[in-house]
């Protein structure tokens, strides 16, 4: 079987929100089914929805995926686990060490109860939006057109790019964080 073209979504507030990023990034990318890894930049944005919250950091990675998209999925919650993170049935948008949402797979569109591709939420997210952009310019997401013609609509959200802090850069190089990250 030819690898698919998946994108994931990055997210964490707690902890070292970047690096919680990038070491799962690593992660990812050492599976055996992954090939093909590319990371964009880390944004930081203030927490959308849910309860008062520490800032997010988020980052999109396509990568080529051999396996069917619920295997992916699985394998992004065992990261997720592996992080420390926890779920509190009921509650959404709570606070995380790490969250890995599976936005794109290939060109499927899926409707199951533990997975919807496109993710339902994405493209009102300029967390999502943006990095993904700057990895695939020219996306068309299944099901709803290019995404450029959904940047403008969350420009007026608060989202600063990280300089310098990219997912799955060569880990010998070293990465300043910022202070308060
Ligand atoms: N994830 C959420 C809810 N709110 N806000 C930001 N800024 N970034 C996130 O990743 C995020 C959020 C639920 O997954
Ligand atoms: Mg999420
Ligand atoms: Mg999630």
């Amino acid at each position: 079987m030819i690898p698919a073209l998946a994108f994931v979504a990055f997210g964490s507030n707690l902890g070292d929100p970047a690096a919680q990023l990038r070491r799962a990034a690593g992660q990812l990318q050492q599976l055996p089914q992954v090939s093909g890894f590319r990371g964009s930049s880390i944004y930081r944005s203030p927490a959308m929805g849910g309860p008062e919250q520490p800032d997010y950091c988020n980052a999109v990675a396509q990568i080529d995926w051999d396996g069917d998209a619920e295997a992916l999925l699985k394998a992004l919650m065992a990261l997720e686990s592996a992080a420390g993170r926890r779920r509190q049935p009921g509650l959404r948008n709570t606070p995380r060490t790490l969250d890995l949402d599976l936005l794109l797979f290939a060109d499927q569109i899926l409707d199951l109860p533990q997975l919807q591709i496109p993710h339902p939420r994405m493209l009102q997210r300029a967390f999502v939006l943006v990095p993904l952009a700057e990895l695939s310019p020219e996306l068309v997401i299944p099901g709803h057109g290019s995404i450029g013609g959904y940047l403008p609509r969350v420009v007026d959200q608060v989202l600063e790019r990280l300089p310098g802090l990219r997912l799955g850069a060569d880990l010998r190089q070293p990465q300043t964080l910022p202070a308060e990250l």
